[in-house]
């Protein structure tokens, strides 16, 4: 605590820290909010940025406060009211007016708090389709930020790149554990080629990048307390992707019928009803810009970030857990069986999604 608070004194707070503690379930960085005494000046959130990570911070944080930064802009062009509380704020230091500081080993970052805003871990179809107009918002929002948005992790959402790194990671064999997953390697070779699509696409000319959230689990939005989304935040990972990036991992986390690390695989099924709501929402905000080629791939997207997200955790647990947080030894390889359960979900339902694409479509079309 101690040492935290020395942290959090760098930056320009306002009012004096009562206490600091724990924030929230991220896999990536450590979050903590600071309390501050009395009700008149705000509480914070302080994140220790994982700079294995990330390793460019300076990009990371310039990527961030102009993303920030044009929305505040849009929001006010709007006429928008409560905008603190529907897009994030992070301080300057004291020495150097930057929004991180570094102490000789971690990167420091401290934004102010929103009051009254609530996550989830899961959500029902109201509020899905709330997070669907909510996101195909924020793309619509971004789509003209003057300044170019460097790739914070190169790849990142890169089939073929993440393929590769798990092929790499299948020839090393470091500790030993591609004998066991021997199964699920079958399986993802299997639907390799179909799920580097969107990769293909791009280099034919026929698929565009746009800014993109690139994280968006459900967890990952902050709703007020009548259901309307305030504000989506964990921004370090905005940057040029396909925009199946979105849609696709948000039905990843709350279409998923049970938990993205459930070990008992029954739980795990895509919800229809989830699927239909966030869809509908999204469209509505972003099919004016969409190109039919986007539409048409959505039920790819839904089925690519589950695909993704087994590759890549299969890939940590095969070099012995060294991306993601773990919580007990073989928990990257439970994490991949419930992915690889909600795959094989998705891809039950792609008639279904499909169907009910086209039929919001000729809504618009009307
Ligand atoms: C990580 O930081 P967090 O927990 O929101 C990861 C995402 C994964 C997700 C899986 C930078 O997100 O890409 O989809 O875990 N973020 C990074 O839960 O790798
Ligand atoms: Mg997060």
């Amino acid at each position: 605590m101690k040492d935290l608070l020395s942290i959090v004194s760098h930056f320009q707070v306002q009012g004096t820290v009562q206490d600091i503690v724990p924030l929230g379930s991220g896999l990536i960085n450590d979050t903590y909010k600071v309390n501050t005494q009395g009700v008149d000046t705000p509480d914070y959130v302080l994140q220790r940025i994982n700079h294995a990570i990330f390793q460019d911070v300076d990009m990371l944080q310039a990527n961030i406060e102009s993303v920030t930064r044009h929305i505040r802009r849009k929001l006010e062009q709007r006429g928008q009211n409560d905008i603190d509380r529907k897009v994030l704020h992070f301080l300057p230091t004291k020495e150097n007016g930057k929004t991180y500081w570094f102490d000789g080993d971690n990167y420091w970052r401290v934004m102010v708090f929103i009051p009254r805003a609530k996550t989830y871990e899961t959500v029902d179809p109201k509020f899905s389709h709330y997070a669907g107009l909510a996101f195909g918002d924020f793309q619509a929002m971004l789509a003209d930020i003057p300044d170019h948005l460097g790739e914070t992790i190169p790849d990142f959402h890169n089939m073929e790149f993440r393929l590769k790194q798990l092929r790499e990671a299948v020839a090393a064999d470091p500790k030993g554990r591609v004998a066991e997953v021997k199964l699920y390697l079958d399986e993802i070779e299997r639907r390799a080629d179909e799920m580097c699509k969107a990769e293909r696409l791009h280099r034919e000319g026929k698929l565009p990048k746009r800014v993109c959230h690139c994280d968006t689990k459900v967890n990952n939005m902050m709703f007020d307390e009548d259901g309307s989304v305030l504000c989506v935040i964990d921004l370090d990972t905005v940057m040029p992707s396909f925009i199946f990036s979105d849609y696709g991992d948000f039905l990843r986390s709350a279409a998923n019928t049970g938990s993205e690390d459930d070990r008992d695989l029954d739980n795990v099924n895509f919800n229809l009803d989830i699927f239909c709501a966030f869809t509908s929402g999204y469209l509505q905000s972003a099919h004016s810009f969409l190109l039919p080629i986007e539409v048409e791939n959505l039920p790819y997207a839904a089925a690519l970030f589950p695909y993704m997200q087994c590759v890549r955790f299969l890939t940590d647990y095969i070099n012995g857990d060294t991306y993601y947080k773990i919580q007990y030894p073989e928990h990257n390889l439970v994490r991949t069986r419930a992915q690889f359960k909600l795959l094989q979900s998705v891809e039950e339902h792609t008639p279904e999604m499909k169907k009910y694409i086209a039929e919001c479509l000729k809504e618009y079309n009307r």
